[in-house]
């Protein structure tokens, strides 16, 4: 498998950072630096066989409101269940991670809206304010949550921290009047599911790396399939929905390139394709082409134009979705330093939230 010696997603919030600027840029083909990055890895995906592209592609404007869209359709539970997991639980989860203490509350992604002001409420329900700092590449999608949350909860006291957590990241350490407080890093929304688990592992390492005996880690995790749980065909359709709306999301990622790079893919040529790859326990997307086809990328700033070479039903792989079981993570947590000390799961075991502490 391609996945296994290229980790695509590692650079994800790096060149997000990067593309938020060519999502911006008036004429993208135009050609700056952030447009020729992107024509890198885009090149670089569309080499490969089979051909792959990251899935942090999906996320400029267009693409971040259809996941959001997502989020909202009856077939796709992930949401859904972790929402009512923090909601049943957020007083326990509280509880459990702060042993007593005084929290400060950090988050992986610019705060995940209702499911982290859940959190920080029960969190202010025991202490008089809490420090809530999100980790983001994006400056601009911090300051959209950071001024959401404190407009609803006035006694969180915000701290965007600008930084690629799948790279090199610190925190800003603790004020002498907090060195009794406990930290919990939160990484919730199944987001551990886009990264090989190798990558997950090593970036549950950096977590480690940054946080103090004691400190909790919360995640949130998809549950693979299992007798008596979620069957293939409710996965399935969690990710082939019958509004179409995830076949759009999809399918969007080629608008973006022939907007951005001025590529001229025909979306009409294109099919929205998913599949439950049983042996690496991963959901996966692709784009099938629907006939043989070429497609052309100009010339942009003195680099080559590019042809690319579609054979009818060839498919290009847009996505890994992994889904672990309550042992593969917990093992996963495990050999990161983090070991499970309290789950919180359905009744159906489809989606679970685990606390784990550094000891
Ligand atoms: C945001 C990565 C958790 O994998 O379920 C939703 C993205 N892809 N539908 C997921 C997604 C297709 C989502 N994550």
């Amino acid at each position: 498998m391609a996945v296994a010696c290229s980790p695509l997603s590692m650079t994800e919030a790096h060149l997000d950072s990067v593309l938020s600027e060519v999502a911006s840029a008036e004429s993208p083909v135009t050609g700056n630096d952030s447009n020729s990055a992107l024509r890198e890895i885009v090149r670089d995906g569309l080499m490969r066989k089979p051909k792959q592209l990251p899935p942090w592609l999906f996320y400029d404007q267009t693409g971040s409101q259809l996941f959001e869209e997502i989020t909202r359709l009856p077939e796709y539970y992930l949401t859904r269940i972790e929402r009512t997991l923090f909601h049943a639980y957020a007083a326990e989860m509280i509880a459990a991670a702060g042993e007593g203490k005084r929290l400060r509350v950090i988050e992986l992604g610019a705060g995940s809206a209702d499911k982290t002001r859940t959190l920080l409420a029960a969190a202010l329900e025991r202490q008089a304010t809490v420090h809530y700092l999100p980790v983001d590449v994006s400056a601009s999608a911090l300051e959209v949550a950071c001024s959401r949350l404190e407009g609803e909860l006035p006694a969180v006291r915000t701290v965007p921290v600008v930084a690629d957590y799948t790279r090199d990241w610190t925190l800003p350490p603790m004020q002498a009047a907090e060195s009794e407080d406990r930290q919990l890093l939160l990484w919730i929304g199944s987001s551990i599911g886009n990264f090989e688990p190798q990558e997950a592992e090593s970036l549950l390492k950096r977590i480690h790396a940054v946080m103090q005996p004691g400190d909790g880690l919360l995640l949130g995790v998809d549950l693979a399939p299992c007798p008596g749980g979620k069957c293939v065909g409710e996965l399935l359709a969690a990710y082939d929905d019958e509004s179409g709306v995830t076949a759009q999301f999809n399918m969007n990622l080629l608008v973006r390139l022939n907007r951005e790079l001025g590529a001229d893919f025909d979306t009409g040529s294109f099919a929205h394709w998913v599949e439950w790859n049983e042996s690496a326990s991963r959901m996966e997307m692709h784009l099938e082409s629907l006939r043989d086809q070429w497609v052309h990328f100009p010339s942009v700033a003195g680099a080559q134009d590019l042809e690319v070479h579609f054979a009818a039903g060839e498919r290009l792989h847009t996505e890994n979705s992994y889904k672990y079981t309550l042992e593969t993570i917990a093992t996963l947590m495990d050999r990161a330093g983090f070991p499970v000390c309290e789950r919180w799961t359905d009744d159906g075991e489809w989606f679970a939230v685990l606390l784990g502490r550094k000891n």
